[in-house]
């Protein structure tokens, strides 16, 4: 009994010193599924993936204090108020979203030192409202469900490889988001009159973000016996302004990831993760988006978020993987009145070969 476990015991970790070098092999070799243009391929290696990331974001906050339905009802500001037939005050308020994306994407390095990304993605977003009666006061007249879906922008990369030892890894992001979603995504909404009008959805819930984006970042990681972590800097900077006007603000991530495979099987991994998100107001504006409601003011887009994730990587060593992450805000400090961020959830599957 003894030496059968003793063999066991040797057998086991002999398979997992062997498989130690990074490779397809490690489950770990890849970030947290949530982390994007993490990893290359080396020269002839094609990869693809499908990942599926849902959002929640419930309740408003401005800053990172939160602030209620009926607050924000009958004292923040409508800046669309000197209009005709506008309240003074913000009469819908959004309680609740979801945002659903499927992303596809292809990767294929032509040469070692250089592997190409694109990605193509697939938006569903959900919005819940509560309608205030009248120009004041706090009775809710009644509550509607806003939804948009299609095709997001389209990304192209180019993951250049910095350097690369037995143990460590850097390498260079450089790519363009292209807008091939919709900006002018409509929805039939109830206003505090009573009527239903249709009319364009705030930026929020549209699919693009209607300019030529540039894709910079920088990631590096380290492998141990038993252990890795790595760190990546992303930023999105947007250029120009689009067909309606405005220009969404820049996002920057900064991350970094601990990752242990499981004992006696280096196929399976579990992570933690910690990221820091900052994302600017959209500067200009479009004029078909206004309404007594937060999110058509341009001004309440900003964002800083810390949060921090837990996830698994499975990888057979065939070159499938299957990963996923579960993400949480642990403090975010919002431009606003500004729907907070719950949880992020996202699930991915991998194929090289
Ligand atoms: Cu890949």
């Amino acid at each position: 009994m003894f030496l059968r476990f003793m063999i066991f015991i040797i057998a086991s970790s002999y398979t997992y010193q062997n498989t130690y070098s990074q490779g397809v092999n490690r489950a770990d070799d890849h970030a947290p599924i949530s982390v994007m243009g993490d990893h290359y391929h080396s020269a002839g290696e094609v990869m693809f993936s499908y990942r599926y990331m849902s959002m929640a974001m419930e309740g408003s906050q401005i800053g990172s204090s939160k602030i209620s339905s009926d607050l924000i009802a009958t004292t923040i500001p409508n800046r669309f108020s000197s209009m005709d037939g506008q309240p003074p005050t913000l009469r819908i308020v959004p309680t609740k979203m979801t945002m659903n994306m499927h992303m596809l994407g292809a990767m294929y390095a032509p040469a070692d030192w250089i592997t190409l990304m694109a990605m193509v993605n697939y938006l569903d977003n959900e919005m819940h409202h509560s309608t205030y009666k009248g120009m004041m006061g706090t009775t809710v007249r009644g509550s509607f469900t806003t939804k948009t879906s299609g095709l997001g922008d389209t990304k192209f990369s180019a993951l250049i490889r910095a350097r690369e030892t037995e143990s460590d890894r850097l390498h260079i992001t450089a790519g363009i988001s292209i807008p091939t979603g919709d900006l002018d995504q409509t929805a039939t909404i109830l206003n505090p009159m009573g009527m239903k009008p249709t009319i364009r959805a705030p930026y929020g819930m549209q699919l693009s973000s209607g300019t030529n984006d540039f894709i910079g970042g920088l990631t590096y990681s380290q492998f141990h016996d038993g252990w890795s972590w790595g760190t990546q800097w992303q930023s999105t900077i947007r250029t120009g302004t689009n067909d309606e006007n405005y220009t969404l603000g820049d996002e920057h991530r900064i991350t970094g990831w601990y990752s242990r495979p499981f004992p006696f099987t280096s196929n399976f991994s579990w992570s933690t993760r910690a990221e820091y998100f900052n994302r600017g107001n959209i500067q200009g504006m479009d004029s078909k988006i206004m309404g007594p409601v937060q999110t058509a003011d341009p001004d309440n887009y900003g964002a800083n978020r810390i949060s921090i994730g837990l996830g698994i990587n499975f990888a057979t060593g065939s070159g499938h993987r299957v990963a996923l992450e579960y993400v949480i805000p642990i403090q975010q400090d919002l431009k606003g009145p500004q729907l907070k961020a719950e949880n992020q959830m996202t699930l991915g599957y991998q194929f090289t070969f």
